[in-house]
């Protein structure tokens, strides 16, 4: 039986329930595949950084290195300054492996009732770049404390960045409805945005068979929460890709479901796969949390790893979970963590 060799960062807050609560789920699908999952767990995260003033060891990113893939929780904590917990962990792990995509499917799934949208059919793919864009270190802030103070934060799109995550969004929509929809700002942002219009608008012509629409994030978030079933692949920027696949989970029902791939150019270094939401500070604890997006991106693992039968099991078995009733809190239901992923381990089957 192959192994696979999977780093698992727990994290903050939620992260600690909804992980192993998916790990069981993730072991059985592979054992019913003929393949194993070899888990490094890594107590890395908040309580990390509490004991040594750093959310991973000095030498954390090459500890990743030697593995297939990385299975991350949640970080963030009441207690520290979020710019800490993200850029002490999250962001390092990107930017070392390149992952320059990260593809957030949203879809409608069967049970969930979404509080926003009516009944149609919602499944769209969003593809965010990961890499560069407004999530940068390039600025300052000077005058502290001063009337006179200021912060100054400037977003890095390069023509390498913008191309490869265009022509990954290209990819994607030409497997599917042959529809990308670019998310700009480009008549406010006079720099940046039209570059990444025209990058974006010149590598998916190269393409060949895709209609792009460009849409201002303004109203498209507004056209995503009233019209969600019009939209099929959105390729955006690290930033508004990132609130756009916040918005679209809620949309579908609840951000508790919504998963998440950090893609690398294939066949180097590991990927990493964790769900959309963060560390849920107020529900941590209770054993109440939605483990549907850890779990469902231990599915885009799996397909990311050459396993995409088993990663078709996976899902079956938690759309089967919930269109069977059990389900948690936030998206209705009474289920406890544990309770929801015994329910689609049941599913799972031998
Ligand atoms: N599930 C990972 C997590 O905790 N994400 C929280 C977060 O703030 N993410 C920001 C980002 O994805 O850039």
């Amino acid at each position: 039986m192959s192994a696979r060799r999977i780093a698992v960062i727990a994290g903050d807050g939620i992260g600690p329930e909804v992980v192993p609560a998916a790990i069981g789920c993730l072991d059985a699908v592979a054992a019913a595949h003929g393949f194993s999952l070899d888990w490094t767990e890594l107590p890395w995260g908040s309580a990390y950084y509490r004991a040594h003033g750093r959310m991973m060891p000095l030498d954390g990113l090459d500890t990743l290195a030697g593995h297939d893939a990385v299975f991350l929780g949640a970080v963030g904590d009441p207690g520290i300054p979020d710019v800490e917990t993200l850029w002490g962990l999250l962001i390092p792990i990107r930017r070392r492996f390149d992952q320059y995509v990260n593809l957030r499917p949203v879809r409608r799934l069967p049970g969930v009732r979404s509080p926003l949208a009516g009944t149609e059919p919602i499944d769209l793919v969003i593809v965010r770049e990961n890499t560069e864009g407004e999530y940068s270190e390039v600025g300052g802030r000077v005058y502290r404390g001063r009337p006179e103070e200021l912060a100054v934060q400037e977003a890095v799109f390069t023509r390498h960045g913008v191309t490869r995550v265009a022509a990954y969004a290209a990819e994607v929509a030409a497997g599917r409805r042959g529809e990308l929809t670019s998310a700009t700002k480009s008549n406010g942002i006079v720099h940046t945005m039209p570059f990444w219009d025209e990058v974006v608008r010149d590598t998916v012509a190269g393409a060949g068979g895709v209609r792009l629409r460009s849409e201002l994030i303004d109203a498209l978030a507004a056209s995503l929460v009233l019209h969600p079933e019009r939209y099929d692949v959105i390729v955006a920027s690290n930033l508004f890709g990132d609130i756009l696949s916040d918005l679209a989970g809620a949309v579908t029902g609840s951000i508790g479901c919504a998963p998440s791939a950090n893609l690398n150019p294939p066949g180097r270094h590991p990927s990493m796969f964790e769900p959309v939401h963060g560390s849920a500070p107020d529900i941590a604890g209770q054993g109440v949390a939605n483990p549907i997006g850890q779990i469902w991106s231990g599915a885009l693992m799996f397909d990311a790893l050459g396993e995409p039968a088993a990663a078709r099991h996976l899902v079956a078995a938690f759309e089967a979970a919930l269109d069977g009733g059990v389900r948690t809190r936030d998206v209705g239901g009474t289920a406890t963590t544990t309770e929801m992923a015994d329910a689609v381990r049941a599913h799972i089957g031998a």
